[in-house]
């Protein structure tokens, strides 16, 4: 058995945040497929064995589970010293990025993406409030990155595995990616080791 066990599912960026730091960082670990299509996370069994939220991802090891991104995300950086803060402001400067992509781009990002591409949802009164709200997120994202080549300081970490997180899966986004968003993301998919989500993790939807 591997020492890191990521319970993810290919279509999920979130998941792919964490699996792209387990990547990165070149640690032994295997993804464990959850049926999310299915209705898995949604479960009592998925509940109280796994991840009492009903998301994914979840990781563990030595005995722990950790269950958001963001967190599995700071334990590897804990663990192995790559990708993280140097000092209080950088930690600060960090999550604040990571909070607002919690709240304000992935959130709304996976949430429209799930509704047009996955579920063929016709547009609708809440597909057009999401449009605008993604559209909103990425003009902050796109003025940020004209003045730094990456999000929280000049160099990478966890902030920018956190914001990229759904922006690989290509023709499935209903919006447009801006220039300087593109380039950024050109940038992470230049990173040694980089690997798409769909060859990181099992897809859930077949
Ligand atoms: N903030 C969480 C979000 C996790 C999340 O929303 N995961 C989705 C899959 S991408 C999920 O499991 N959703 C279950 C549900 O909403 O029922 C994180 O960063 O891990």
């Amino acid at each position: 058995m591997s020492e890191f066990r990521l319970h993810c599912f290919g279509e999920s960026g979130n998941s792919y945040k964490a699996a792209l730091m387990l990547e990165l960082c070149a640690l032994d670990w295997e993804p464990i497929k959850v049926e999310f299509f299915k209705g898995e996370t949604r479960g009592p069994k998925y509940k109280e064995e796994v991840n009492a939220m009903g998301e994914a991802p979840v990781l563990e090891h030595r005995g722990q589970r950790l269950s958001q991104s963001a967190v599995i995300m700071d334990y590897l950086s804990g663990l192995t010293g790559k990708f993280g803060w140097h000092s209080e402001d950088e930690r600060r400067e960090l999550y604040r990025w990571i909070l607002f992509d919690n709240h304000k781009f992935t959130a709304n990002i996976a949430t429209l993406r799930y509704l047009v591409t996955l579920m063929k949802t016709p547009a609708n009164d809440v597909t057009k409030f999401l449009e605008g709200r993604v559209n909103t997120a990425m003009k902050v994202v796109e003025a940020h990155l004209a003045k730094h080549d990456f999000m929280a300081f000049e160099r990478v970490t966890i902030a920018d595995f956190s914001l990229c997180g759904y922006l690989f899966y290509g023709d499935e986004l209903p919006f447009e990616i801006t220039p300087n968003v593109k380039a950024w993301t050109e940038r992470i998919r230049a990173l040694p080791g980089w690997k798409h989500p769909y060859d990181l993790m099992p897809r859930a939807l077949v």
